[in-house]
């Protein structure tokens, strides 16, 4: 999969280097490119935002650098057509089941915002090029796509088969199976007074099986009800 990212604020996803990702990147399982917006602009300053038409707070970001980097970036005609993201908390909510949407894609372009937003007609711009996605990642506010952007990267791109050593770990998390995932216990078997339950102990895998699932559901129950059907 390719992933092209395009900021302000590059220096972002150096963490993306780390650990199982980075291992994914090495490898060549994952081509994620990092781009600085300002790189699209052709002032001496490298603007990229300006005043909102109609007054208001803030700035907004030019259309200009973001139609030329959406230009270059999708013009490798080769393919599909990118999916194009922009994180945003007026977008639609991203879930466990729209990383799983993703990460079959052959090549997602992920377009940060800062400042009030982009210019509204970046986004139809965008529409004649790819499939366009405004993706939120829940109800608060951040300053700007980019952490949101690393969270839908690592998501996305830990469900990219070879990239999570042991695929089974995957099935047997929070959110795969719609219910939270049950509580996990290693040695010592007694820790500051506090025992494993005597179940885990017991050897006896179909109780153990059941057991789990009754944790999945109680802890969902308590909370998130709200992942629960009525
Ligand atoms: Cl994707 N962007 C911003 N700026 N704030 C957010 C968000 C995204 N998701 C939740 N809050």
């Amino acid at each position: 999969m390719r992933v092209d990212v395009v900021s302000i604020f590059p220096s972002y996803f150096d963490g993306l280097e780390l650990s199982l990702l980075g291992k994914a990147r090495a490898s060549g399982i994952l081509e994620l490119r990092v781009h600085d917006l300002r790189d699209w602009t052709s002032d001496r300053h490298r603007t990229v935002d300006d005043t909102p038409y109609g007054g208001g707070a803030g700035m907004v970001m030019k259309p200009e650098p973001w139609g030329l980097a959406l230009d270059e970036l999708t013009s490798d005609a080769g393919g599909d057509a990118p999916t194009i993201i922009f994180p945003s908390p007026a977008g639609e909510v991203f879930r466990q089941a729209t990383a799983r949407q993703l990460a079959v894609r052959e090549h997602l372009i992920i377009g940060c915002g800062r400042y009030e937003g982009i210019d509204e007609r970046v986004f139809e711009y965008a529409a004649t090029l790819g499939e366009v996605r405004l993706m939120s990642l829940g109800d608060y506010v951040l300053n700007g796509g980019e952490v949101a952007a690393m969270a839908m990267i690592e998501a996305v791109g830990r469900l990219i088969p070879g990239v999570v050593g042991n695929p089974e770990s995957l099935v047997e998390e929070s959110h795969e199976d719609g219910l939270l995932e049950y509580p996990s216990y290693t040695k010592p078997s007694t820790w500051r007074e506090r025992a494993v339950p005597d179940v885990l102990l017991s050897g006896n895998h179909g109780a153990i099986v059941s057991w789990r699932r009754e944790q999945q559901i109680e802890r969902t129950r308590t909370r998130r009800p709200d992942l629960l059907p009525e």
